[in-house]
């Protein structure tokens, strides 16, 4: 098979383009799902879509797919990439970004070389896959994978309090395809680490076999508010104190423990929000997470229990809700072995990995085989505006791609 590769001005082109799209009035990006802003993102991603003769499909929760076959293949379950292109608040321009617009590189680069496949190939966007206006994170591909009915989707609260269904329909992608209408041969997703382990070791690919378990709740705690000046400290029933020694909790015994379980305590609001008023609300989110499915679940259930102590303690009552939860997923063994084999075609050193982040990967394994594949994240940074990885990495990383995906669509 000839060693083809990407037209890489053409990608770092449209990430850059991509990555100026959406941004906010204070130049944050921000193309949070079904926003405005988040129309005008999938809007440039149809267009180029529509130049490189894609076919589009739009599905109820709002998925984009551009898909390529033809007479010959139409009958063949297609090889899918995907990832998605809604970011969060103030974000870098690689996440997710980067592996559509490496998929829509990959099929236009096999078209161009006059390559037709034995199977379609398709290319998507999932809707939400951040989860920071709409729970659960990873929600198009979720329901595209039947793991969350798309009525119950669409009728999702925002934390604005938008309905996701009216918001999709307001921008014009509420599509009309079920959701999971085609069943991929097979799936990858090339995407940026966002952690340093490939760039500690001066590794660019990162063939990755598993990620890690999600544990995603909302944590409200009820106290009494009071006077800050007269109450004395033995009366109060503070609940922003009681939510700080959980946030302490949390960090304490993740850092204490010595294995890979992470604790983030990202959202959090009081009430009144006084400066003189002893909080009588807190509330706030916990994101748990670990590789390991059963100190994944050791961990809620020590958080369940400290909440306990911490209720009767400080004469708060607690209550918590489920946002989202996931368990670990292993990749197919087969897509990473042809991650490895591609790279070494290329004399691109790789090894294999464990996400730490969330992907759409680990939704589309439950309906296909998967697999991803990383590039180093310069200082490991992500969701953040820092977020950078070097143009070299990107077109490797996008090569490699496309090598899997020639593999993959040629298969029987
Ligand atoms: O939360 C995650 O890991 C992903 O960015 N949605
Ligand atoms: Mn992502
Ligand atoms: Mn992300």
């Amino acid at each position: 098979m000839s060693i083809l590769s990407v037209n890489g001005e053409r990608l770092l082109n449209r990430i850059r383009a991509l990555g100026e799209t959406g941004r906010d009035s204070d130049g944050r990006l921000s193309r949070i799902a079904a926003s405005d802003a988040d129309k005008v993102g999938r809007d440039r991603l149809v267009d180029w879509f529509r130049d490189a003769n894609l076919e589009i499909v739009v599905d109820r929760i709002g998925n984009i797919f551009g898909v390529w076959r033809d007479a010959g293949n139409i009958e063949k379950a297609p090889v899918l990439i995907g990832s998605h292109i809604d970011t969060v608040i103030d974000a870098g321009i690689y996440d997710g970004c980067y592996g559509v617009l490496s998929g829509l590189e990959a099929i236009q680069t096999l078209r161009e070389a006059g390559i037709t496949p034995a199977r379609p190939i398709a290319v998507a966007a999932f809707t939400n896959e951040e989860g920071v206006r709409y729970a659960p994170d990873m929600m198009g591909s979720l329901v595209y994978a039947g793991g969350l009915s798309v009525e119950q989707a669409l009728a999702t609260i925002g934390t604005d309090g938008s309905v996701l269904g009216e918001e999709l329909h307001r921008i014009g992608y509420a599509g009309t395809h079920e959701p999971g209408f085609s069943r991929p041969h097979a799936y990858v997703e090339l995407h940026v680490e966002q952690g340093p382990v490939l760039e500690r070791n001066r590794i660019p690919i990162g063939a990755v076999e598993n990620l890690q378990g999600i544990s995603w709740q909302r944590v409200t705690i009820d106290g009494v508010a009071n006077h800050a000046g007269t109450t004395p400290m033995s009366m109060r029933h503070d609940a922003g104190h009681a939510a700080a020694r959980v946030i302490t909790f949390l960090r304490d015994r993740a850092t204490a423990s010595n294995t890979p379980t992470v604790a983030t305590v990202g959202c959090i609001a009081f009430e009144p929000n006084a400066i003189n008023v002893i909080p009588s609300r807190a509330s706030f989110t916990v994101d748990l997470r670990d590789p390991d499915a059963e100190r994944l679940r050791a961990e809620e259930a020590a958080l369940e229990g400290y909440l306990q102590d911490l209720a009767a303690a400080e004469g708060v009552t607690i209550s918590t809700g489920r946002l989202a939860r996931f368990e670990p997923v292993t990749f197919d063994t087969g897509i990473v072995q042809a991650i490895e084999q591609a790279a070494a075609g290329r004399g691109l050193a790789s090894r294999r990995m464990t996400s730490g982040a969330g992907h759409d990967a680990q939704m589309i394994a439950r309906i296909a085989p998967a697999a991803m594949i990383f590039v180093p994240s310069v200082g490991g940074i992500s969701h953040n505006p820092l977020e950078f990885t070097a143009g070299a990495d990107l077109v490797a990383g996008a090569n490699v791609l496309l090598d899997v995906i020639q593999a993959l669509a040629a298969a029987d």
